[in-house]
């Protein structure tokens, strides 16, 4: 007797070969057939208990379609990991795992619902460009393109297509799109490309609307995948965090006291992040909050985030976390040009390298505001992956251009 098991997308089958009843060509063909090739079985269903499915293939007929070499780079069907770097060199064939394939129906769910969330409330989907003459996130992570002997970048962020929008009236805009950035850091949270949730909303009063908005984003999405994953039996199905907006919403001047550093005004770090989770989630009970409030400080080169009017130390300003990790950025934005302007020189740019986006400002732009969602963060938390590597197909980082 002889089995061999047939995987395909919907699932594993296994065939039953026995050596009394069997054509002695078919079982040779079979016994020589190496693992991971792609065959074709006919044959007939019967019933058997001892089967993972109930049921075995008596194969009648079998056709090769593609021989695989042996031997595999890295198994598909062994308990044994491999590591991670061995597993991205091989991304095929890791891909083939049950168990990776269902990460990426896990994010094909969540981009299901965060485009049904968006349409839903109005949304227009756009496509901005991806090659820019001038960036929006700072000179140091922009990556440089030789655009017919022009100096280009490639897009770190929507950031300023998405605020020209509002000008156009367009009111509502979502954007789920690469964004590049040269983050030298080698960290398990960092790409050099990954895909960028954007939303801008324009009426706004205040930062606390694009919170309001964006937290029903997020609820809405984790409805709607896990719906989608309970049907087709994903294991993340059950895994799923139920959002309950209103997030908590946590001033950065608390977090610093929270963290032992009262006053401090820096960057947060990954390890300051870490720990603020740990104490927000044990203190209200909700894995997602908002920081709010960051010092102008900390924010200069963010040259269209709002200063509040009344406190121009603080921007109206805020970071999306999940158990310690960032997830979102976003805010009201500065829509008044004579200020958006001196923000600009503040940040240490020429505005006259921004006219394309000044432009937008100069005949009517109303109030607006929008944020930043990094869906490869948002699910490698989801399938608490160890490393965002590997909630990408194929993840770009310092030192990995291939496969
Ligand atoms: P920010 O730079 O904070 O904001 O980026 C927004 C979100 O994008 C994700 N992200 C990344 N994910 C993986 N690898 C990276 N190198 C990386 N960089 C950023 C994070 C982050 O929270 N223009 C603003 C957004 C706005 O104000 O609308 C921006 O880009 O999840």
């Amino acid at each position: 007797m002889a089995f061999a098991l047939l995987r395909d997308g919907s699932g594993i089958a296994q065939i039953t070969l026995k050596k009394e009843t069997t054509d002695p060509a078919l079982f040779a063909l079979f016994a020589s057939t190496p693992r991971e090739s792609v065959v074709q079985v006919d044959g007939s269903v019967e019933s058997s208990p001892k089967a993972q499915r109930g049921v075995e293939v008596i194969p009648a007929h079998v056709e090769i379609l593609s021989q695989a070499e042996v031997p595999l780079p890295l198994g598909v069907a062994d308990k044994v990991g491999a590591e991670l770097d061995t597993r991205l060199n091989h991304r095929v064939i890791d891909l083939r795992k049950p168990a990776v394939r269902a990460i990426f129906e896990l994010r094909t769910a969540l981009l299901e619902g965060l485009r049904q969330s968006f349409l839903s409330r109005g949304f227009l989907e756009v496509e901005t460009p991806k090659l820019l003459k001038q960036g929006a996130e700072g000179g140091a992570t922009m990556f440089s393109v030789d655009y017919f002997d022009t100096p280009a970048f490639l897009a770190q962020s929507p950031q300023l297509y998405k605020q020209m929008l509002m000008s156009a009236g367009f009111e509502r805009v979502f954007e789920t799109a690469p964004a590049f950035r040269a983050e030298p850091s080698d960290t398990v949270r960092h790409l050099t490309e990954f895909s960028s949730i954007d939303g801008e909303i324009a009426y706004i009063r205040d930062g606390d609307d694009v919170r309001q908005m964006l937290e029903a984003v997020v609820a809405d999405t984790l409805a709607t995948a896990r719906t989608r994953l309970e049907a087709s039996g994903n294991p993340y199905a059950e895994k799923l965090p139920v959002a309950e907006p209103p997030f908590p919403r946590v001033t950065y001047a608390e977090c610093q006291e929270l963290l032992g550093t009262p006053g401090a005004e820096k960057d947060l770090s990954p390890e300051d992040e870490r720990r603020l989770g740990e104490i927000l989630v044990a203190r209200n009970g909700n894995p997602f909050y908002f920081l709010i409030d960051f010092p102008t400080a900390v924010k200069v080169g963010t040259f269209y985030a709002h200063r509040f009017d009344d406190r121009p130390q603080f921007v109206d300003y805020f970071d999306l976390d999940y158990r310690g990790l960032e997830l979102a950025s976003g805010g009201r934005r500065e829509h008044r040009m004579e200020q958006l302007t001196a923000n600009i020189r503040a940040a240490g740019v020429d505005p006259a390298s921004l006219e394309g986006y000044l432009e937008a400002f100069r005949y009517g732009m109303p109030p607006h505001g929008g944020w930043g969602f990094g869906l490869d963060r948002f699910v490698t938390v989801l399938a608490e992956l160890p490393n965002i590597r590997e909630s990408r197909l194929f993840p770009r980082d310092r030192y990995r251009l291939t496969p």
